[in-house]
């Protein structure tokens, strides 16, 4: 095939599409170029982890909003991938929740297995995408950060996976300006026990809130505030750990909450979202959202229905996510492959809409499940990615609800069964709130790190 494909960052998302080519090329079919642009010296995207904040190295904006001793905050029987197992990769059964390293190590066991890096041009970000209405290709420019050379190549697909939980949505409150200690987003959050014995405000009422509070909480804070802008999280928190509503201002190291309340903070940590942020993409291709499950203008999620040569992956909201990634990897592939054929505009265009209004038709978490749930099935349907049993992964995050309604320190001890091969999970040796050190070696008990294959 002599056409190129263009893919715009290699984390999960990125490495699914990598992977879904692979995967056409070994049963026979004949497939285009594909180059893969990434902007970091490693492939992983968020779960690549970095200790910098701010600038990379190569005077990038630092990537990754992850941070030390994160783990798992969904069972990973939810995220299984359905064409490389847990099992296959780890030699045997492994807990529900593993911690950032160990996914990280799953990740690239498919990839490494695949044999795909070479397609990957690490230290390249792409600074510019444009497309020509006479040749009908793009030209994508980049940036060799190692060479400091910049330089231009066709393509006659662009498939953009550069992530969308990278640009900190930033409220500013009166009084920020004179607040007489740290305030920081999210991004920029790396190591609880920089809180330690601190007392802190978390703002915002969603998972980097919930997560980053339990975190500081294992290691040690003092005390911490959260303040809900619409509704506060609900969970049995520990005596330390008082919910709010809004927040009015900032006096000194007072906050002022809207129902007439106050708190003397140390430290304020702002989890207040993303934003889907594309700076190299112009109006024409750019996606514009907020972070939901079923965006406009995204036939079936993923084809840019204004110009289909263009595709976007990973850009929903999450509950489910490297599954989803693969179900929608194939689902592009096979367009460019044209093993799909896209109705007219005007025809995507009201799919995505009736789609976008399901969306809204239930607020509910579980009826978030059902939805994304429906919408992989929709893909897996079209493509020849392997079925499983998204209904099973439906049920598996009831109970991880459950489990957080009841304990939310302790919903990560819990064990679930995998949708794939059906086997439970043991329980991990060590209780979460007790595990304080997060490493590969430490989680799965052994002397050295297995290597791949
Ligand atoms: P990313 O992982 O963001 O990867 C995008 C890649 O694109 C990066 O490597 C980046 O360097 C590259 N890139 C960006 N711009 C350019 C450019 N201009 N040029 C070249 N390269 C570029 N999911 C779970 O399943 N379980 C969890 O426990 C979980 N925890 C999370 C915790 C946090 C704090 C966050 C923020 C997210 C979490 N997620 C979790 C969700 C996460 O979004 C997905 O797991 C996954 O990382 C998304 O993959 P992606 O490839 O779409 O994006
Ligand atoms: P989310 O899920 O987009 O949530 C953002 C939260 O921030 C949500 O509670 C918002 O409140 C709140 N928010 C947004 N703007 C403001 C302002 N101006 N003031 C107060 N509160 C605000 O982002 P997360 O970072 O929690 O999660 C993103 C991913 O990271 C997710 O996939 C996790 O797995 C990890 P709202 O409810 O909208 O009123």
């Amino acid at each position: 095939m002599s056409k190129k494909v263009a893919i715009i960052g290699a984390g999960p998302s990125g490495l699914a599409q990598l992977r879904a080519f692979k995967s056409a090329k070994d049963k026979g079919a004949d497939v285009p170029e594909v180059v893969c642009f990434e902007k970091q010296s490693d492939w992983g995207g968020l779960w690549n982890y970095s200790w910098r904040t701010g600038l990379d190295e190569s005077g990038e904006i630092a990537h990754s909003s992850m941070y030390r001793y994160l783990w798992s905050n969904g069972p990973k029987e939810a995220l299984e991938f359905a064409d490389y197992y847990f099992e296959e990769h780890f030699d045997h059964p492994i807990a529900s929740y593993p911690p950032r390293e160990v996914l990280f190590d799953y990740i690239q066991g498919r990839v490494k297995k695949a044999g795909v890096r070479e397609q990957i041009q690490f230290n390249t970000a792409v600074r510019d995408v444009s497309f020509c209405e006479d040749t009908k290709k793009f030209t994508v420019r980049v940036h060799d950060l190692v060479e400091d050379k910049a330089y231009s190549e066709e393509f006659d697909y662009v498939i953009v996976a550069s992530g969308h939980f990278t640009t900190p949505n930033v409220p500013e409150y009166e009084g920020f300006s004179h607040f007489n200690g740290r305030i920081l987003h999210a991004h920029d959050f790396r190591d609880a026990l920089e809180f330690k014995d601190k007392d802190l405000l978390i703002v915002g009422s969603s998972y980097s809130a919930e997560d980053i509070g339990s975190q500081c909480y294992k290691y040690g804070a003092k005390s911490i505030t959260s303040s809900y802008r619409s509704a506060p999280m609900g969970f049995k928190w520990p005596d330390n750990w008082e919910e709010k509503p809004g927040i009015v201002k900032v006096e000194g190291n007072t906050v002022h909450f809207i129902d007439g309340t106050t708190k003397k903070v140390d430290a304020i940590i702002l989890c207040t979202g993303y934003q889907h942020h594309f700076p190299f993409l112009p109006d024409s291709l750019r996606l514009k959202t907020k972070n939901i499950l079923y965006p406009l203008d995204l036939y079936k999620g993923v084809v840019w229905e204004k110009n289909p040569q263009l595709m976007y992956l990973g850009m929903q909201d999450q509950w489910y996510t490297f599954n989803m990634f693969d179900a929608q990897a194939w689902y592009a592939r096979d367009v460019i492959l044209g093993r799909v054929e896209l109705p007219s505009f005007d025809l995507m265009q009201k799919h995505t809409k009736e789609w976008h209004e399901l969306e809204l038709a239930d607020p509910s978490v579980a009826y978030a499940y059902k939805f994304q749930g429906d919408y992989i099935q929709m893909l897996v349907d079209e493509t020849d990615y392997p079925n499983f049993d998204i209904e099973g992964m439906r049920l598996t995050f009831l109970d991880w609800k459950n489990n957080k309604k009841e304990n939310i320190m302790t919903f990560r001890d819990k064990s679930h069964k995998s949708l794939m091969t059906g086997t439970q999970s043991p329980a991990h040796h060590t209780p979460w709130l007790e595990a304080l050190d997060d490493s590969l070696e430490a989680y799965l008990r052994i002397k050295k790190r297995k290597t791949s294959a």
